[in-house]
């Protein structure tokens, strides 16, 4: 075992792709393997120890091919010490199996959304089934989860799956507040503070991230109750009202700054792989 981190550290996961914005409409987004890269290097130069992964094929377009997840894991390994972690959410459109085949890529870690939630117009499905599928297989492969939780009913839902299975590889409970989405819970402070305060008590950490402009307000109550931070261009697109973010390093380099008025310093990737129970 390893001694606590002093609780002054803030881990920082930047999500520099997603799976909605097109590269027409942002083409500074990160969709190449080269661009998605270059920018994990800035981001861990500034100050991100995870990065939450998403990729896209050679037109642009959200994807989980297997090859290239594999490629992605490997060129994130040689050229950065980030903890990688890939996105099993994908695209509203993926199946559910290709969204469980994407442990086959052997990531540091792995998303895990903890219900179907209303996602804009679409819905973004996650069966109760589905979730203990994905939550088994990840225990089996020795991958840790991170619990995504977009609304109050996957807080609770989360209770319900540590009880039935146990907890997850490596011992540590993280999960990442999703606010603002339209279709589940709000991204504000009140908002934060409820769903704080129903994590179950065998969360370890926790971050959180606000869509679109909750952004800030999400950041700033999140350090006010000790919480971790999520940023990138996969939750927001504008640094200021209608001023377009250049790059995930701008973002990540703004929650350096805020995290530093509350006197957080940003984790370095060796010390969110012990905070996260990662497999050495
Ligand atoms: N793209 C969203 C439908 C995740 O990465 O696990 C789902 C998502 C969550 O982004
Ligand atoms: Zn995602």
């Amino acid at each position: 075992t390893t001694a606590p981190l002093p609780a002054d550290r803030l881990l920082i996961t930047v999500a520099p792709t997603g799976a909605e914005t097109t590269k027409e409409d942002c083409p500074q987004l990160p969709t190449t393997l080269e661009e998605l890269v270059a920018t994990a290097v800035e981001c861990e130069a500034a100050g991100a120890a995870m990065v939450h992964v998403h990729i896209r094929d050679d037109d642009h377009r959200p994807t989980l091919d297997l090859g290239r997840l594999q490629d992605t894991v490997a060129a994130l390994r040689e050229q950065t010490s980030l903890v990688v972690q890939l996105s099993t959410g994908g695209s509203v459109h993926d199946p559910l199996a290709d969204r469980l085949r994407v442990l086959d890529a052997a990531p540091d870690s792995c998303s895990l959304t903890m219900g179907t939630t209303n996602f804009g117009d679409d819905v973004f499905s996650n069966p109760w089934p589905f979730v203990c599928d994905l939550y088994q297989l990840s225990q089996e492969r020795e991958v840790v989860p991170e619990f995504e939780l977009f609304d109050l009913g996957q807080v609770h839902a989360l209770q319900r799956l540590l009880d039935r299975y146990g907890l997850p590889f490596g011992g540590r409970v993280h999960c990442d507040l999703v606010m603002g989405v339209p279709g589940g819970m709000n991204g504000t402070a009140d908002a934060l503070v409820a769903a704080v305060r129903d994590l179950p008590d065998a969360v370890t950490s926790w971050s959180a991230t606000g869509i679109g402009r909750s952004t800030l307000a999400v950041a700033l109550a999140s350090l006010s109750k000790g919480g971790h931070l999520r940023v990138g261009m996969e939750d927001v697109l504008t640094i200021a009202r209608g001023v377009p973010v250049e790059s995930n390093r701008q973002l990540v380099e703004r929650v350096v700054e805020l995290g530093a008025i509350a006197q957080r310093t940003p984790m370095t990737t060796d010390e969110a792989r012990s905070f996260l129970g990662i497999r050495p």
